[in-house]
């Protein structure tokens, strides 16, 4: 005869178990919810991984000097890999990979909103590194701690990678500032193009976002958009100051009573329309990793073909 514990809800020794801190892994009974939100979350984050390599990738010919050559190119080369990490978590779920890079081919998976603007400068590579990796920080240390073992395991090696990509970045804007005038001018340029669209990465504001309050309640995400935003700001204000750059937010100012920098609105309409595909390179992204899935389909068929001949079945 099943104990008393055995007979209770499975959702409710399911949140407790949350609330206790244990990590659930893949064979453990989870609600069909909790697993549908992982795959959703794990996948739009593999697949920016991915589409993230592209505007960096752009600069890779042309880094102006061989050190910064080697360093982008290990950066790129980290991104891939931490796509790899989380579709690899993404398919303890259940979910097989070729599902989930078909859904982000055909346009119905997301992939994150920043991924989709141009970088024509190299300045940009720096403000990317500073921004875009300061801000994945500070978003993905909290899911180190997620309830789901393989993601929080996968984002304790992801988180110590981008902060290395974080330093580089800021490392390329103090060489620019440190510079002459007209590279000044070019890092001063790439904040102004990066720093609203950094601070859209962190999704709607609390209001709007959908998914928040299941996903803390479920201890996926441990704070919400809108305070690691807040930290984000925080952390970044006084960096831009140390670079000599000027944020540009007329509205910035720092509140003295709560300790915190205080942002103008955001315009919300263009994270809508990013995510919507209008965004300035949305089309060139997708055909490029269309492109590279096509040009990639004889790898993966002499692979499955090398795998057959030795009896280990793969999957499609
Ligand atoms: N872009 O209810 P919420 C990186 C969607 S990796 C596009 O707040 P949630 C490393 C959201 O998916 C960057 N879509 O959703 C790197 C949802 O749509 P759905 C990626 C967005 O999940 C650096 C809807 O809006 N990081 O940068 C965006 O609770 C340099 C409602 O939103 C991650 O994926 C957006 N910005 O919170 C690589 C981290 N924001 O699914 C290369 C993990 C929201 O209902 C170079 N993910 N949406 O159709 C997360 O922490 C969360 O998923 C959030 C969104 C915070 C992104």
């Amino acid at each position: 005869m099943p104990d008393a514990t055995e007979e209770r809800d499975p959702h409710v020794r399911f949140l407790e178990r949350v609330d206790r801190e244990e990590k659930v892994e893949p064979r453990d009974w989870m609600p069909e919810d909790y697993r549908r939100t992982l795959v959703r979350q794990i996948s739009q984050h593999a697949h920016s991984e991915v589409v993230g390599m592209l505007p960096e990738g752009n600069w890779i010919t042309r880094a102006p000097t061989l050190r910064r050559k080697v360093g982008l190119l290990a950066k790129v080369q980290d991104e891939a890999g931490h796509g790899l990490y989380l579709y690899s978590a993404a398919e303890t779920l259940g979910v097989s990979r070729a599902e989930l890079l078909s859904q982000l081919l055909s346009g119905t998976a997301k992939y994150s909103s920043i991924f989709n603007y141009p970088t024509p400068t190299w300045a940009d590579i720096g403000a990317i590194g500073w921004l875009v990796d300061g801000a994945a920080i500070m978003n993905q240390v909290p899911l180190c701690r997620c309830s789901y073992g393989p993601y929080a395991r996968a984002m304790v090696r992801i988180c110590k990678e981008e902060s290395f990509h974080q330093r580089q970045g800021f490392e390329i804007m103090l060489a620019l500032c440190r510079g002459t005038a007209a590279q000044q001018q070019m890092a001063q340029a790439a904040l102004d193009r990066w720093w609203w669209p950094a601070l859209m990465m962190f999704g709607p504001s609390d209001r709007a976002s959908e998914h928040s309050a299941r996903s803390m309640r479920w201890k996926i995400k441990r704070f919400s958009n809108d305070e690691l935003r807040q930290r984000f700001v925080d952390a970044t204000v006084p960096q831009a100051a140390h670079l000599g750059l000027t944020i540009p937010d007329p509205d910035l100012r720092f509140d003295e009573a709560t300790g915190h920098h205080v942002i103008g609105a955001i315009d919300w309409s263009e994270l809508e329309r990013v995510i919507a595909g209008e965004g300035p390179c949305n089309q060139e992204r997708m055909h490029a990793r269309r492109e590279a899935h096509e040009q990639g389909r004889w790898v993966r068929e002499a692979a499955r073909a090398h795998a057959d001949k030795r009896g280990h079945r793969t999957k499609p």
